[in-house]
Formats: C-alpha cells, sequence, structure tokens
C-alpha cells in the first residue's frame, strides 16, 4: 500500500492524471453538441477551467475573516513583503484579490494566494456569494480570528464549510495577549470542535502575529541620558509558513486533483441534470411503455424460468433506451452493474418479484399443462405477477434515471469514481484523510 500513499510524489501524480483524464472525458462526452438546445456552456467553461488549473498545477489558498483580523497582513507575512494594502480602518480590501507566492509550493506547485475583504464588510447575498465562490476556487482556506470567536465568525465558518475544502484557522494577533489568555482563548477555540458539532475537529489552529504592534523601547545612553525609540517586532508567521509549505509538499497535488474534481462532478451532474429534466417526458413515456410490456410478456409466458430471464433482458433493454434518449455515457458493462445494483438495493418488491417467478410460475407452469381446469389459476397468477413484475421494470426505470441524472459519475473513469479511489488511498497523517472523515463519509 505503502506505494500508493497521498504523502508519495508519485501517487500524487497517479492522482493528477487520473483527474486529468476524468474531466478529458467528461469534456469529450459533453463538449460535441451533447443536446444541442441545452444550454450548458457555462458547465463546459467550467470543466475547461478547472482542466487549465490542473495543467498548470496552480494551487489557490484563499484568506477568510471579518474585517480588521489581519488578513492582509497575514499574507504579507507568508510573502514577506508589503504588497497588499492593510490598515485600521475598515474596507482598505475591498475586492478579492490575488498575488503569487513563489516559494511557497516549494516549486512543485505554483501557489496563488487570495485576499478578500470582511466577511462582515459587504452586505449579505453578495457577501455570501462572494465568499462561495472564492471559496469554490480554492483549494486550502485559512480563516483569520484574533482571540475568541464571534457569532459573526461562527456563522461564516459554518457557511465556508459547505465548500468541503481543507481549513486552517489562523489565530492572529497573539502579541497583544499575555500568554495566559492566550492559552485561554486557544482552549475555547479548540472547544468549538467539540461542543458546536464538528465544526473544527478536522482543522488545525495556529497561532501568529502577521504584523506585532509597535513597542516603545527605553535606550540608556552612556552619558546617562534616556530616550525612547519605536521598535517594530518582527513578524511571527513560520509556523504557518512551515504548516502550509508541508502541506502543499505532503498533498498539494493530490488536493488538487481532488478539488478539481469535486468542480467537474457539480459541471457533468448539472449537464446529466438538465438532460434529463429537458427529455423527461419522453423518459417517463419509455418507463411506462417497458412497464406494460414486461408485465404482458410475463403473464403469457407459461414458463418460469423464462419469466425471470425474459425480466432481466426487458430491464436491461430499458436501461439502454434510457440511455440512449439522453445521449449519456454508459457502457453495457455499467448497465448490467447497474441493474444489479438496482434490483438488490430495491430489496422487498423486486425480490417479490423474483419469488412470485418461481412460484406463480410454476403454477402458471402446471395450469398450462393440465388443461381447462387450469384455466382459473393461470389467470390469477399471471395477473399478480404481471402486475409485479410491470412496478419491477417501473423502478428499474425511476432508479436508472435517478442514476443518469448524475451524470454517471460513478462510471469508470467518472469524477466520483475516481474520488473514492484517491480517498481511498490517503495516509492518516493527511489533511485529506481527516477531510474524509467529516465531509466525504
Ligand atoms: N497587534 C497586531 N496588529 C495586527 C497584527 N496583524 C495585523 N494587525 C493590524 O490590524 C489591522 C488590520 O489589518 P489588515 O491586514 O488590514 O486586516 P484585514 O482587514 O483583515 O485585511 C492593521 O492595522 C494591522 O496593522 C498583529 O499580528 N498584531
Ligand atoms: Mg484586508
Amino acid at each position: 500500500m505503502g506505494k500508493n500513499k497521498s504523502g508519495d510524489g508519485l501517487a500524487q501524480e497517479v492522482h493528477l492524471n487520473q483527474a486529468r483524464a476524468s474531466i478529458r472525458q467528461a469534456l469529450s462526452q459533453y463538449g460535441h453538441g451533447h443536446m444541442r438546445s441545452l444550454p450548458v456552456q457555462p458547465e463546459l467553461d467550467m470543466l475547461k477551467s478547472v482542466l487549465d488549473k490542473l495543467d498548470n498545477t496552480v494551487i489557490r489558498i484563499a484568506v477568510f475573516g471579518l474585517v480588521s483580523r489581519g488578513k492582509s497582513a497575514v499574507l504579507n507575512a507568508l510573502v514577506g513583503e508589503k504588497i497588499l494594502q492593510t490598515g485600521p480602518i475598515h474596507g482598505v480590501t475591498q475586492w478579492p484579490r490575488s498575488v503569487r507566492w513563489t516559494d511557497g509550493g516549494g516549486g512543485r506547485v505554483q501557489v496563488e494566494l487570495i485576499d478578500t475583504p470582511g466577511l462582515d464588510e459587504i452586505a449579505g447575498q453578495v457577501r455570501s456569494d462572494m465568499a462561495q465562490q472564492v471559496a469554490q476556487q480554492s483549494d486550502l482556506i485559512l480563516f483569520v480570528v484574533a482571540g475568541d470567536i464571534t457569532r459573526t465568525e461562527y456563522d461564516a465558518l459554518l457557511e465556508l464549510q459547505q465548500a468541503q475544502k481543507p481549513l486552517i484557522l489562523v489565530f492572529n494577533k497573539i502579541d497583544l495577549y499575555p500568554e495566559q489568555d492566550l492559552e485561554a482563548i486557544y482552549l475555547k477555540l479548540q472547544q468549538f470542535g467539540g461542543t458546536g458539532g464538528n465544526l473544527l475537529r478536522s482543522n488545525e489552529i495556529v497561532r501568529v502575529a502577521a504584523a506585532p504592534m509597535s513597542r516603545q523601547v527605553r535606550v540608556e545612553l552612556p552619558d546617562g541620558t534616556v530616550s525612547y525609540e519605536w521598535e517594530t517586532p518582527p513578524s511571527q508567521v513560520d509556523k504557518l509558513r512551515q504548516k502550509i509549505v508541508d502541506l502543499l509538499n505532503r498533498e498539494g497535488r493530490s488536493l488538487l486533483a481532488l478539488n478539481a474534481l469535486v468542480q467537474a462532478r457539480e459541471a457533468e451532474t448539472s449537464i446529466a441534470r438538465q438532460t434529463v429534466e429537458y427529455r423527461s417526458e419522453q423518459g417517463e413515456e419509455l418507463i411506462w411503455k417497458f412497464a406494460r410490456y414486461k408485465a404482458i410478456a410475463v403473464a403469457v409466458n407459461p414458463i418460469a424460468l423464462l419469466d425471470i430471464m425474459g425480466g432481466a433482458v426487458t430491464d436491461l433493454a430499458l436501461i439502454r433506451e434510457l440511455r440512449k434518449l439522453y445521449n449519456l455515457p454508459m457502457t453495457n458493462y455499467t448497465a448490467s452493474k447497474l441493474w444489479k445494483t438496482i434490483v438488490f438495493s430495491s430489496g422487498g418488491l423486486l425480490l417479490g418479484e423474483l419469488g412470485s417467478s418461481l412460484l406463480f410460475g410454476l403454477g402458471k407452469t402446471t395450469a398450462a399443462v393440465t388443461g381447462a381446469s387450469g384455466i382459473t389459476a393461470f389467470g390469477g397468477a399471471a395477473i399478480a405477477q404481471a402486475c409485479l413484475a410491470g412496478y419491477g421494470a417501473y423502478k428499474v426505470g425511476t432508479a436508472a434515471q435517478v442514476y443518469l441524472e448524475q451524470g454517471c459519475t460513478w462510471g469508470p473513469l467518472g469524477a466520483n469514481t475516481v474520488i473514492q479511489s484517491i480517498l481511498d488511498r490517503v495516509d492518516s497523517n493527511t489533511i485529506i484523510y481527516r477531510l474524509r472523515q467529516e465531509l466525504f463519509h
């Protein structure tokens, strides 16, 4: 197993390649006039931009937090240059801005840092949309607080969590607190994991002082005169920088692959959903047609074993017809696997159908052999069995529809299949592993 873990450089390359292959497959399936009258260009553009991001291996790290918590200062300190404007007044950072962090990825990946306005600076919906959009495009989130977490911060954290991205909680301005207070606040921050659900359990807390306040120092000169000078202490962000660099080295490319796939899955699902919706009437008609076929075929067929086989064949044909109608990707192999899953997962009724095939089917067989006296027995058994068979086909049809609606992301090389295979093989010391525990189940 060791060779395939995500901490391994080779494994990370494999993840990137799988993600690329998956997205290319999706693009070739949907990119060439999949269904002309469907407005799916935004989804296709999204797939293309995700593929670009993978090809350039750019990791995006976004910083969030309330106003004046020191978001811009933290990024400046990481980069080691005062690139982003900071200040005590509200609204210094108006729009998301990004800067390149040249040595952040240890040479293997490029890192883009995204600065954002304070989450409390812009009005409700706009803020929420901005945050979601930036979070969606990011691979890692830094959430900056400066002391205890407020209600607004807690809510914002909850909202950001929906983007399912790894998050580091940055406790900034530690120069303002005496050691004792620091411990107390730190413990409180940690408790958000325990009491408030699992909000912070997977996340790490790192203490920093991005731009410590200037201090007055007393200078005593040799001649006995005393003067006071202002001294600006250096920033303390080394731990955060190290944490990020380690994380990117260990799993940066796997994270990139995973996030690209999550975005691609969304685009693919959206295309498929629109397709199924667009053809919903014909789909419904098709399902009923097959349900009727199957019921009639089962009713008139006097041999038990043929019922079961005939039923399966009809179901598979229905799945294939639906696939053709929606022009969605599905191989014969996937179709039969899907059929099995549907039959086994819908439990009772379909088992009932199989059981009734044997019982009633035998009844029909004997009735047919014994002649006229068996006619009523034949009729009763046939009707009951036909109804069940028809209903079975209906169930198979609707379940297949649901599967197709998910964009077949569970097919070979489908986004979900690849996501699963990456998640199945991660090391327990990675952030992806902890993310899996909480978010991907
Ligand atoms: N004492 C102290 N002040 C800080 C620290 N980091 C940032 N600040 C100050 O907090 C204010 C807001 O910083 P800024 O980065 O603009 O916050 P933003 O709105 O979150 O981007 C500025 O005046 C910074 O100098 C720190 O570590 N310690
Ligand atoms: Mg700012």
